[in-house]
């Protein structure tokens, strides 16, 4: 479906219309099969890619995996972790596709996440416990319901945040701001990792960066395409086991660098807007 069908369903990088799935079909109790929605009478399957980037998350996974609902694939990415995270993963679930990312950062092991899922829909979720995987199905409701982009949010009513620190709020609130005014959004959250998009949105978002600023150019991309984003409420848990790999200045100020370099590629380039493309 073009994009401009969705939107002339939404408000401009706004929210998903309400056209709520009507019924839900048991989901199958197995991998690699789809999930069945009835949406105004229609029968929709839609395919879901889980990608899990992940680099010395060994000792995190059992509990991810436990309470993954069954999904189409699984795609773990690995940061050439010294931990055996890949090996641990495939141990765990060895129906999963682990893949090691070929460059570094936690952007490129999305992108290359990205590339490589066969499903309808990609959800991204973090490896550490700080993401619900139980939540997994409110993103992928959202798109079926006509979003093109479920972005979560921490700071919606029924989100929140165990893990986010004071620097790490106040840079997010900051960015936030910009960003909203800059492009017409209305985000409660920036820079979440727990997001899901259609994958065949994935040549049109281009997306071209490496490191934890990669959520921010989605987020970005999405609204300078005008996509239909809807938030979804999610609550992050501290991080399980091990330590953070996002440092708040340095990440923080390639965040700042991302929004700048896409505000210069709209206005001062004067990129034609691209808006007009079209995924078909
Ligand atoms: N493959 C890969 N995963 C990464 C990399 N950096 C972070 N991650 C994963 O991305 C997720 C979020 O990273 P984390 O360090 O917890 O950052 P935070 O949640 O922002 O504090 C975790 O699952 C990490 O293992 C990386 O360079 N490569
Ligand atoms: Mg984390």
């Amino acid at each position: 479906m073009a994009i401009a069908d969705f939107r002339q369903r939404g408000t401009h990088a706004g929210f998903a219309s309400p056209t709520p799935v009507e019924r839900r079909r048991p989901r199958p109790a197995a991998a690699g099969e789809p999930w069945t929605y009835v949406l105004n009478g229609a029968t929709v399957r839609v395919t879901v890619s889980v990608i899990v980037p992940a680099r010395n998350e060994a000792a995190n996974l059992a509990a991810l995996f436990d309470s993954l609902p069954p999904v189409y694939e699984v795609i773990v990415v690995d940061g050439h972790s010294v931990d055996g995270t890949a090996e641990q993963a495939l141990a765990l679930m060895p129906e999963a596709r682990i893949i090691t990312q070929t460059g570094r950062g936690k952007g490129n092991a999305m992108r290359e996440g990205l590339d490589a899922a066969t499903g309808d829909i990609a959800v991204f979720i973090d490896a550490d416990g700080s993401n619900e995987p139980g939540e997994v199905e409110r993103f992928v409701l959202a798109l079926v319901n006509g979003a093109d982009l479920a972005k979560g949010s921490r700071f919606l009513e029924r989100g929140g945040s165990a893990d986010i620190t004071g620097i790490r709020r106040m840079g997010n609130a900051a960015l936030r701001g910009i960003v909203n005014r800059m492009y017409g959004t209305r985000f409660t959250d920036l820079a979440y990792g727990f997001n899901a998009v259609w994958t065949r949105h994935r040549d049109l978002l281009e997306l071209d960066c490496n490191g934890f600023e990669i959520e921010t150019l989605i987020h970005i991309r999405a609204a300078r395409l005008g996509l239909v984003i809807e938030e979804v409420p999610s609550y992050e848990n501290q991080r399980t086991v091990g330590s953070t790999n996002l440092h708040a200045l340095r990440d923080g100020i390639r965040i700042a660098a991302v929004l700048i370099r896409e505000i210069a590629d709209q206005h001062v380039n004067r990129r034609p807007e691209r808006e007009g493309r079209s995924d078909t």
